[in-house]
């Protein structure tokens, strides 16, 4: 008798604007799901552990400047790098939970002030698009939906380089438009009310995880 073949783990985007609890959320979700038995990881985005990751590391900290489109770059080779243990990992039955993914990416860079005097336009959303096409695409997209002023209200608001008002309020604004955007495949967009308590929101986003693992589940076994 031959062993049927272990299915494929689900590929689980979290995504918000800063301070939403994405990261809280995924530390619950890893622990939720490992407790029912479901093998997962956890992979944050940037990951600064690499050589990558350390340039990134210290933009973001204002440690050092890069020219807008470098960075960019920078933060979707983050992703590249990461993409064969990504898939391999999927594809032994393990469950991946993504700290922020491909659509922060786009948005943030995209939502940058110009540098007024070298590079008078902003960094246009298909530009921005370009440089991940072809990565893995999630399962699902669970987007923690915060308001600016509870956003605020987090600790720790504030300290890094993307954490200002009117730069949250442009990332708000190009969420929206991605989701709009895509609204053929609707389904990818998982939107949560994250002004909640932590357990208010983890029960929403457990709610998503469910609908991602039923999709691998009825889907041909391919990563996206
Ligand atoms: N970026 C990222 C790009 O420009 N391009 C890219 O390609 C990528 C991937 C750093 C920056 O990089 C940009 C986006 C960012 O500006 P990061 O390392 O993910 O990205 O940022 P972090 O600082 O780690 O994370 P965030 O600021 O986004 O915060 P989280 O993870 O959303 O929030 P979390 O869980 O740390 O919670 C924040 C605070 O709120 C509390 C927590 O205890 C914590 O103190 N909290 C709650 N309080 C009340 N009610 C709740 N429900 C709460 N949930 C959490
Ligand atoms: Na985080």
């Amino acid at each position: 008798m031959t062993t049927p073949p272990t299915p494929r783990g689900a590929l689980i985007a979290i995504e918000g604007l800063d301070r939403a609890g994405k990261s809280t959320q995924c530390d619950l979700l890893l622990n939720r799901l490992i407790s029912s038995g479901i093998p997962a990881k956890l992979q944050k985005f940037p990951d600064r552990s690499t050589p990558i990751g350390h340039m990134i590391n210290s933009y973001l900290t204002s440690t050092s400047n890069l020219d807008d489109q470098a960075i960019h770059l920078l933060f979707s080779a983050n992703r590249w790098e990461a993409k064969d243990s990504i898939l391999s990992t999927l594809n032994s039955g393990t469950t991946i939970l993504l700290d922020r993914y491909i659509y922060s990416g786009i948005v943030f860079s995209a939502a940058k002030p110009p540098v007024p005097v070298e590079n008078p336009k902003p960094l246009s959303v298909s530009w921005c698009k370009a440089p991940d096409v072809g990565l893995p695409r999630p399962d699902i997209i669970i987007f923690l939906n915060i308001s600016q002023e509870d956003a605020e209200k987090r600790a720790g608001f504030g300290d890094e380089r993307y954490e200002k008002k009117e730069m949250q309020e442009k990332v708000r604004k190009l969420f929206e438009e991605l989701r709009g955007e895509d609204s053929n495949d609707k389904e990818d967009w998982w939107v949560v009310n994250a002004g909640g308590t932590v357990e208010e929101v983890a029960e929403e986003v457990w709610r998503g995880v469910l609908e991602a693992l039923k999709r691998v589940k009825e889907g041909n076994g391919e990563v996206r």
